[in-house]
C-alpha cells in the first residue's frame, strides 16, 4: 500500500513551457539590500513568481530575512512573515494548520493558498532540521519547505555550516600556515536525507538558480502535488564564496556541469534526473573537472593540486560508486556484500 495520502485541493500550477510563457508579474521586487549577484535573492524572486499571488511565505532568520526586510521596507509583494532561525518546519505546518482552521470556521473563504517556508543552510540543514523533518511527516497538510543553500552562515559573517564544501575558507575555517584545510567534512546530503527518511514527503527536488525555468517548475510541481514537499537550491554567494558577482550564473552552471550539484526530482518515490545531470548519467555529457568550479572562487584559493585531486576523487566516487549517483550514498559494493540482498 502506498504511504502517500490524498490532501486537500491545491492550486493547479502547470509547468511554464519555456521562458516566454513566464509571467511578467513580480512578487519579490526591489527594496532589499542583498549583495550584488546574490543568487539567494534571485531564488526568492523565482520562488515568488512561480508560486503566484495566492501564497503565504514564512522565512527563517538569515540573509533572506535580514538583508531582505530592512526596517520599514520589503521586497515582498505577497504576505511574508519572519520566523525564528530553526523554525521553517514548524512555521510551515502552523501556517497550513491555521489556514485550515480559519477556513473551517468561515473566517477565511475556502480556497487553496500556497504555504511556503524558506530557510538557509544554517537554519535548515543544521538548526531547524528536526522541525523540517517533523513537518515532512504530516502527510495531510499542503506545505513546501525550501532550503536556499549559500553554503555558510552568511548573514553572521560566513561561518561553516554542514553544507559548506570540503576545504572552503570561512571565518571558522581560515587556512593557516600549519594547517591548510581547516574544514575537512563533506557536504551534508540534505535532499537525499529528506527522500530516504520521509516516505510521506510527496516531492523533493534539487534546483539551481542558473537553471531558472526548471527551478520555477519544481516549485510549481511541489505546490500542485501538495502534501509536505521540499526543495533544496544551491545559491552562489559572491561575498561568502569570494567571486566577481558577474560570475554568479556561470558558477551555478559549473556546480552542475562538474557533477558536484546533481539536479533531480523525486515525486512520490519516483526519481527523475534532469538537465545536464541526466546527460551526465546517460553518458551524453562528460563532467567538467571540479577545478573549473573551485578555482573561480576565493574560498578555495589555498587549494593545492593534492586538495583538488581529493575533491575530484570524492565527486568521482559519488558518480561511480553510489547506489544512485548524487542521490543515495549507499555503496554498490555494500549492496553486493549484504547477505539480506541475496
Ligand atoms: C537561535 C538563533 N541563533 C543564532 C542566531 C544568529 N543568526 C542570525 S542569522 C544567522 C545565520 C543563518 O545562516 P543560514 O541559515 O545559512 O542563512 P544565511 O545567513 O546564510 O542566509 C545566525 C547564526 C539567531 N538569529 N537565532
Ligand atoms: S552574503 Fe551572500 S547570501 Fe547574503 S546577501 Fe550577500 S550574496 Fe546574498
Ligand atoms: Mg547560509
Amino acid at each position: 500500500m502506498s504511504t502517500y495520502v490524498e490532501t486537500e485541493p491545491t492550486q493547479n500550477l502547470e509547468a511554464f513551457k519555456g521562458v516566454k510563457k513566464v509571467p511578467y508579474e513580480e512578487y519579490f521586487t526591489s527594496g532589499h539590500r542583498t549583495c550584488e549577484g546574490c543568487e539567494s535573492a534571485q531564488f526568492m524572486r523565482l520562488l515568488a513568481k512561480a508560486a503566484g499571488p495566492r501564497t503565504i511565505v514564512t522565512g527563517a532568520t538569515g540573509c533572506m530575512y535580514v538583508a531582505n526586510t530592512s526596517y520599514y521596507s520589503t521586497p515582498w509583494g505577497i504576505p511574508w512573515m519572519h520566523t525564528q532561525l530553526g523554525a521553517a518546519g514548524s512555521s510551515a505546518l502552523g501556517t497550513a494548520a491555521a489556514l485550515r482552521a480559519l477556513m473551517r470556521k468561515g473566517v477565511f473563504k475556502k480556497e487553496p493558498i500556497n504555504v511556503i517556508a524558506f530557510c538557509g543552510d544554517g537554519g535548515g540543514a543544521d538548526m531547524g532540521l528536526a522541525a523540517i523533518s517533523a513537518a515532512l511527516t504530516q502527510a495531510d497538510y499542503n506545505l513546501l519547505i525550501v532550503l536556499y543553500d549559500n553554503e555558510s552562515y552568511a548573514n553572521t559573517g560566513i561561518q561553516v555550516s554542514s553544507t559548506s564544501p570540503f576545504g572552503a575558507n570561512s571565518t571558522f575555517s581560515t587556512p593557516g600556515k600549519l594547517k591548510r584545510i581547516m574544514h575537512n567534512r563533506w557536504k551534508k546530503n540534505v535532499a537525499g536525507l529528506m527522500i530516504a527518511g520521509h516516505p510521506t514527503c510527496n516531492y523533493v527536488a534539487t534546483v539551481s538558480t542558473s537553471y531558472a525555468l526548471q527551478a520555477m517548475n519544481a516549485v510549481r510541481r511541489a505546490l500542485t502535488i501538495g502534501g509536505p514537499t521540499f526543495i533544496h537550491c544551491l545559491n552562489p554567494c559572491p561575498k561568502g564564496w569570494d567571486f566577481d558577482p558577474a560570475a554568479a550564473l556561470e558558477l551555478g552552471n559549473l556546480a552542475v556541469n562538474t557533477g558536484i550539484w546533481p539536479l533531480y526530482e523525486v515525486e512520490k518515490g519516483e526519481l527523475k534526473l534532469y538537465g545536464k545531470t541526466r546527460e551526465i548519467a546517460e553518458g551524453r555529457f562528460k563532467r567538467l573537472p571540479v577545478a573549473d568550479y573551485l578555482l573561480k572562487q576565493g574560498r578555495f584559493a589555498h587549494f593545492t593540486e593534492e586538495d583538488l585531486a581529493y575533491f575530484q576523487s570524492q565527486v568521482d566516487d559519488m558518480w561511480n560508486n553510489w547506489l544512485v549517483p548524487g542521490v543515495i550514498p549507499l555503496r554498490k559494493k555494500a549492496e553486493a556484500a549484504n547477505p539480506a540482498a541475496k
